[in-house]
């Protein structure tokens, strides 16, 4: 497809990436915003080279639509919003950002998706990569957009590259050389309606590969296994820390192995993991498989995993003060990964829950608190959800408040020695900050100021 004029619709991170991309490669690009608000002139000076870049706001009309031969959209814009369907009325191809990506892609791709331990998976792949090769990127929902560097590859270049369901629905040719799909559990059912329209536009992530590609799946996720039989072309790989798959890592006797056409290898000892919890040695498993299968030197997975204790926002320590830990886990966005932190928490915990709804079930969540959590303090939007939800499961330990200081504060001045307090609000941040970034953030600088008594 020749590309002479491109629309690409929200300002956020990946929108500005792809302008910033197509104006690069000499493409005359319209960045559309459906806010008015947005301020146009600090978009242009990020863009740098604006002269062949336009900023229309507001109402999406036909005007706007001329000459456009291609509408990229952000993962954040809904592919049924009524303006999307608009442009597709009028036969003007939509592709998402990731697409995008990869039309400019010269690298060999490991795309990872999966509901929980996508980031820090990726994370970990993307250091392996780098410790054995310099022309190396980490990419993709992770926060820095694929967009912002795909023109920059070569055909060396390896890319970790963390995709989302949104992302996934907006493919067309995307093809990983190895695909990973971690585990799935409902989430963003608000934006996909279903159980199964999220794992079919996630499963989408296989779509395009061949025979020469793989699939990396988890052997210990019944979801994942269920659809086994209806996965793409490419040769599948298991990773499992209950049983021993055909071809794939699992462990035995303390140690991760590998079996791959028949032949068994040591990779490394489970003891000298750093992360906390049996979800990260899954992590670390498909870790494990994507990069060996990519012919990676076994000793530079090994010295690699080892030197390797997790990700920002994700049960990540933040400091002791009077006895108390306190631990981030602002990326615990739904209720599986939530469960996880809680999981993780040695001793009992003061919880700090709620935020924007995703139209989650609380249920299995709240299930989990006997024993563990003292109390609930709950902020956001879903606090009378969740709120009444514990009240239907006889858990009744909940403060409400109105700011994530006010919830720091109250556990701060609530706590007993030797407890923990954990931020892991069980939904996505959007009602009262732009990111669990800034949430996550915000959360280590209150916490940083308390004093000790
Ligand atoms: N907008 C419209 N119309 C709409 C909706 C949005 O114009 O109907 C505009 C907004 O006004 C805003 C822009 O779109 O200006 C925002 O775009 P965006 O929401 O796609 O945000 P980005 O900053 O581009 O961030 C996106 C991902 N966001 C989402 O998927 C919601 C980031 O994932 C990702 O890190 C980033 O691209 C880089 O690739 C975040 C996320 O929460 C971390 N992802 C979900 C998750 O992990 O569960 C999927």
């Amino acid at each position: 497809m020749e590309l002479k004029k491109v629309m690409v619709a929200g300002a956020g991170r990946s929108g500005i990436a792809s302008t910033g991309l197509l104006i690069r490669n000499g493409i005359h690009t319209v960045l559309y915003d459906g806010n008015t608000e947005i301020n146009k002139d600090s978009i242009m000076t990020e863009l740098r080279d604006s002269s062949k870049v336009e900023i229309a706001l507001g109402e999406l009309t036909d005007g706007m639509l001329k000459d456009i031969d291609l509408f990229v959209i952000s993962p954040g814009i809904p592919v049924d919003a009524p303006f999307v369907k608009k442009v597709v009325e009028k036969g003007i191809p939509v592709w998402g950002e990731i697409e995008l990506g990869y039309y400019f892609n010269h690298g060999i791709i490991a795309a990872i998706t999966g509901t929980n331990g996508k980031t820090t998976t990726t994370t970990l792949v993307g250091d392996i990569f780098r410790n054995y090769r310099e022309d190396s990127l980490t990419v993709g929902n992770i926060g820095l957009p694929f967009t912002r560097f795909a023109d920059s590859t070569t055909e060396e270049t390896l890319v970790a590259l963390e995709v989302s369901s949104f992302q996934m629905e907006t493919i067309q040719d995307f093809r990983p050389h190895v695909s990973a799909v971690l585990n799935l559990t409902p989430d963003h059912l608000n934006r996909h309606y279903t159980f199964d329209n999220y794992i079919n536009a996630k499963f989408r992530i296989t779509e395009n590969q061949t025979e020469d590609d793989y699939i990396v799946l988890n052997y210990d996720d019944p979801e994942t296994m269920n659809r086994v039989d209806k996965v793409g072309k490419a040769k599948k790989v298991f990773f499992s820390h209950k049983a021993e798959p055909e071809e794939g890592a699992f462990v035995k006797d303390g140690s991760i192995y590998v079996k791959r056409n028949g032949k068994t290898e040591e990779i490394l000892e489970v003891d000298k993991i750093q992360m906390l919890g049996e979800h990260n040695l899954e992590n670390v498993l498909a870790a494990v498989c994507i990069t060996y299968y990519m012919d990676i030197p076994v000793k530079i997975i090994r010295d690699t995993v080892y030197d390797f204790s997790g990700v920002e926002h994700r049960i990540e320590f933040v400091r002791e003060v009077n006895d108390v830990k306190y631990y981030n886990d602002s990326k615990g966005t739904n209720p599986d990964a939530a469960i996880k932190a809680i999981k993780a928490m040695k001793s009992t915990t003061l919880l700090i829950g709620g935020g924007y709804d995703k139209e989650s079930d609380y249920d299995e969540w709240v299930e989990c608190f006997p024993g563990k959590v003292r109390v609930l303090v709950l902020m956001g939007e879903t606090t009378e959800k969740i709120a009444n939800c514990c009240k239907s499961h006889g858990f009744n330990e909940i403060v409400r408040v109105d700011s994530l200081e006010a919830a720091v504060q109250y556990c701060y001045s609530h706590a007993k020695p030797g407890d923990n307090v954990l931020l892991s609000p069980a939904c996505a941040s959007w009602d009262m900050f732009k990111s669990y970034e800034e949430r996550g953030t915000l959360f280590k600088v209150y916490v940083n100021g308390l004093e000790e008594k």
